[in-house]
């Protein structure tokens, strides 16, 4: 109920600013000469409208015209000021469409304004009969949430790259995906530059290295608790790639000394609860990557507290 409620409030308060707003600018509007008002009028209102005769000093529907660009503005204020505080990541972007399909609800001018604001977009199975129609209201998507979605992957990936969108985040948690899948993951989405595969059953080392290889524009890559990953056979460099997340996968020493010598634009890397890390893997890694300030060793019981005085300071534990 309160998730309705604050979107409606949202939108009366906007409401009465802005007939306010058109009110006051009503009357300095008659102050002006008739010709300014004119030059005004083709810029700011649609063709038909007139301008207002002089004695009517209430405010008639084409005082409330604003371009879009301005009302694109008021809307992406309204979503992205942060009074919506909330970490998870669907709750976050549901307050988010509430507001957005609130308000467009009020014109056909709002609807069009919001649609080009959806950013994001989450896909469950009853959604798929209406992809056609929400990529073509929603042509800036660009980040998509498949966590939801339990048909087939490769239907979708290959449904959603017909269109041109330029998708550059995708979620696809806990997913039994197999090794077809996460090709067309790389073929269909080349721009991407988030992705999260987080306890995806069935991805494999040849995979991810192929993911790697052709979405060469990669900075997010989370592969925690994927258990076959390695990262071994990579033999490319993936300087873009920021943020790795690797916790309670099966990497081990081998795996490090890979990323050391391929990922060294590294900013943070988790390697939670891998038993097989140990404190000469650590030590190297920490080495070559130079750009490191985060590492996360939680549950790796071979590596030795002491490590971290030894290393750069700046490191966590
Ligand atoms: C949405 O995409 C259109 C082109 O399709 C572009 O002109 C517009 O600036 C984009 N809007 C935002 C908010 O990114
Ligand atoms: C896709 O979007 C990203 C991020 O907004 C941008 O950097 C990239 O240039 C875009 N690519 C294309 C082909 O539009
Ligand atoms: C990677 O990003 C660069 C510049 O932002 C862009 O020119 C290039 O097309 C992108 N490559 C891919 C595969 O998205
Ligand atoms: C998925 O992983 C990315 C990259 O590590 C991260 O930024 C994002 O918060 C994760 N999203 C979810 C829903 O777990
Ligand atoms: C990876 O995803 C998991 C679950 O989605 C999330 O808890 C974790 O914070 C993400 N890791 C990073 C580095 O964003
Ligand atoms: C750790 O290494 C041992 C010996 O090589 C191996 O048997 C074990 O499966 C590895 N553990 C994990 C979690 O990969
Ligand atoms: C390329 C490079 O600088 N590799 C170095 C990584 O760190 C080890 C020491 O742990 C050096 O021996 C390598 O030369």
């Amino acid at each position: 109920m309160k998730m309705i409620l604050f979107p409606l409030i949202v939108v009366v308060i906007i409401a009465v600013a802005l007939i306010s707003f058109a009110v006051v600018l009503n009357m300095k509007k008659k102050k002006r000469s008739k010709e300014f008002i004119k030059s005004t009028k083709t810029i700011a209102t649609p063709p038909k409208t007139k301008s207002p005769p002089k004695t009517n000093t209430t405010p008639t529907t084409t005082d409330f015209y604003l371009p879009d660009d301005c009302w694109e503005r008021v809307f992406k204020f309204i979503v992205t000021n942060k009074f919506i505080i909330s970490n998870e990541y669907r709750n976050k972007n549901r307050d988010n469409y509430l507001i957005l399909n609130s308000l467009s609800l009020v014109s056909k001018q709002f609807l069009s304004i919001t649609d080009s604001l959806r950013f994001s977009l989450a896909i469950c199975t009853p959604t798929v009969p209406f992809l056609d129609q929400l990529f073509k209201r929603f042509t800036n998507l660009s980040s998509l949430y498949l966590s939801s979605y339990y048909y087939k992957l490769d239907v979708l990936f290959s449904q959603i790259a017909c269109f041109q969108l330029n998708i550059t985040s995708i979620i696809l948690r806990h997913k039994p995906i197999n090794p077809a899948n996460v090709f067309l993951i790389a073929n269909c989405f080349p721009n991407l530059q988030q992705l999260n595969l987080t306890g995806c059953s069935g991805m494999s080392d040849e995979g991810i290295t192929h993911v790697l290889r052709i979405c060469c524009n990669i900075t997010h890559l989370n592969l925690s608790s994927c258990r076959n990953v390695k990262l071994r056979g990579m033999n490319f460099e993936v300087l873009k790639l920021e943020t790795l997340d690797l916790s309670c996968s099966s990497v081990d020493d081998e795996t490090l000394y890979v990323i050391s010598k391929y990922c060294r634009g590294l900013l943070q890397l988790s390697l939670q609860y891998n038993q097989n890390v140990t404190e000469k893997g650590v030590k190297h890694l920490v080495e070559n990557c130079t750009q490191l300030r985060e590492i996360k060793l939680e549950g790796c019981y071979k590596v030795h507290s002491s490590l971290l005085c030894y290393t750069q300071p700046s490191l966590l534990k």
